[in-house]
């Protein structure tokens, strides 16, 4: 009894988890064919990035870098089939529990897409279809006592239909999301008054090895909460600002591009970027100032902050002085000469210089409200980072790298430096206990950007410690302190250790 009960109800469990998969396979589908943004699968990842504390987050990010998000929907996966399993399971035995066990397992999902932002009833009604599709394999394949009988080659067929059935479903619905985006085609067809900016003279230090100072969209790097991005044609995108303003406005695309496109070079940083690291990037920014609309507007003048929503939900508070006093913030529509990429904020985001993206660079921003700090937390406050994120001064070494070997005598030591809005005033570079000696500075456009810097080092043979800092020009030296990402930046110097030979 117990010998031939064994494999029934692994069976059973394979069956449970596949039938799960061919539900979230036909989901899949669905928000194929309908452009909704989130699938189930990744409305419960979006819910868990947002039910992890920040500081778990931030530990998570770090150490699994990029891979981050795909981990986690590999997660999702693996419950799903751990869950599925153990309902199959249930319904081999039971027929009514097991049902129930699959329609409670639905409401994770229906949660999930009810309680995210764009988040609709026609996602909810793919929960329930794909829940049906779910059971009805389930009970069809599992309720009779054929696993208990037939042979091992007539089960691994079913198995082997049923799998590939929830590929093929499944695939077919990711392409449909992705290949007939209504989005991409409406940014693809946009002409925008903006020419293709030639990179400033001088900006290279002439080291190989240090990164360009210009960085390409594909490179430049990518953070948010967001699994899928939001969907937004320009014709539909609007921008409602209101809160202690004289007037409220509401703001259309073509309202923007009418008002004429501004471009500025601006380096964006992240909060999360540790010491010596690369969630930094520059480009060309194309965009209508944010001061010039919140004049428009008439700011009350007991107001502080400008509470900004993205279409999917996350947002950000910034002071009101530094989009006021003049510095190249703006609501950006182009990166790079080009409309915003989908992922960078399209087609719509802000781009403030001197600020950390996480209080600043609301991407695919539809909601503007004027309003007091002491009024409102936002995402990443709540979950314990700073209400005002100033970019901390910080310079990182390129090249070599640490662990590097290099031959003894001249080594082009090199590396970019940043104060966004404050600018770099100098790079001093030191080996071991030497003295801080002065690196050479490429040149930049304006104070908004990094800059690269190179300083040639007479290289004597053994294991050697290079470190590097800047000065920003109100003459504050970068601190030595080591401290993490957060609440509002690392701090410390970058250090590599290298062997000359
Ligand atoms: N809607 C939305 N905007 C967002 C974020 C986000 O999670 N959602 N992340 C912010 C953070 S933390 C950073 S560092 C920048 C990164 O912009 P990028 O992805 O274009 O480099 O976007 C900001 N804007
Ligand atoms: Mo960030």
């Amino acid at each position: 009894m117990t010998e031939q009960r064994r494999p029934v109800a692994a069976r059973a469990f394979v069956i449970g988890a596949l039938a799960s998969l061919a539900g979230a396979g036909v989901a899949e589908l669905l928000t194929g064919l309908t452009r909704t943004r989130l699938s189930p699968i990744l409305a419960i990842g979006e819910s868990v990035i947002e039910l992890t504390p920040g500081a778990v987050a931030e530990r998570a990010i770090d150490a699994v870098g990029r891979l981050d998000k795909p981990l986690l929907v590999v997660g999702v996966v693996i419950g799903t089939i751990l869950l599925g399993g153990a309902a199959g399971v249930l319904i081999a035995r039971h027929r009514a529990a097991g049902v129930v066990a699959y329609i409670a397992l639905a409401v994770v999902p229906l949660a999930a897409v009810l309680t995210e932002p764009g988040g609709s009833s026609g996602s909810a009604v793919i929960v329930v279809l794909s829940a049906v599709v779910t059971v009805v394999i389930a009970v069809a394949m599992l309720s009779s006592t054929r696993y208990e009988s037939v042979g091992r080659r007539t089960f691994l067929r079913d198995v082997a239909i049923l799998g590939t059935a929830t590929v093929v479903v499944g695939g077919i619905g990711r392409w449909m999301g992705a290949a007939f985006s209504a989005v991409e085609d409406a940014r693809d067809k946009l002409k925008l008054p903006v020419g293709k900016a030639a990179t400033p003279e001088g900006v290279a230090v002439g080291v190989d090895g240090v990164e360009s100072w210009r960085t390409s969209p594909g490179d430049f790097y990518r953070i948010d909460t967001t699994l899928a991005p939001p969907l937004i044609k320009p014709e539909d995108w609007e921008l409602r600002i209101h809160g202690m303003v004289d007037h409220e406005l509401t703001l259309t695309y073509d309202d923007l591009v009418d008002r004429g496109l501004e471009q500025s070079w601006v380096t964006l940083c992240c909060v999360s970027n540790e010491v010596g690291g690369d969630l930094i990037s520059n480009t060309v920014w194309g965009g209508v100032p944010i001061k010039d609309v919140l004049d428009e507007v008439g700011v009350h003048p007991d107001a502080d902050a400008l509470l900004s929503t993205s279409d999917d939900g996350w947002n950000c508070g910034t002071p009101l002085a530094a989009l006021t006093d003049g510095r190249d913030a703006l609501l950006a529509v182009t990166m790079d000469g080009e409309p915003l990429p989908v992922e960078h904020g399209f087609p719509v985001r802000m781009v403030v210089p001197g600020l950390y993206g996480y209080v600043s660079a609301t991407k695919w921003v539809v909601e503007w409200e004027v309003t007091r700090f002491a009024d409102f937390e936002a995402y990443w406050t709540e979950r314990g980072w700073a209400p005002e994120g100033p970019v901390k001064t910080q310079s990182r070494i390129d090249t070599p790298h640490d662990g590097d070997q290099v031959p003894s005598g001249r080594v082009a030591i090199g590396g970019v430096a940043w104060a966004q809005h404050r600018g770099i005033e100098a790079v001093e570079v030191r080996v071991d206990d030497g003295d801080w000696e002065p690196a050479e500075l490429a040149r930049v456009p304006n104070v908004d950007t990094w800059v690269q810097w190179k300083w040639e080092w007479d290289a004597e043979a053994g294991d050697h410690d290079i470190a590097v800092r800047a000065t920003d020009r109100d003459g504050d030296v970068q601190t030595s302190r080591t401290r993490g990402t957060v609440p509002d930046g690392a701090t410390g110097h970058h250090t590599v250790t290298v062997t000359v030979t």
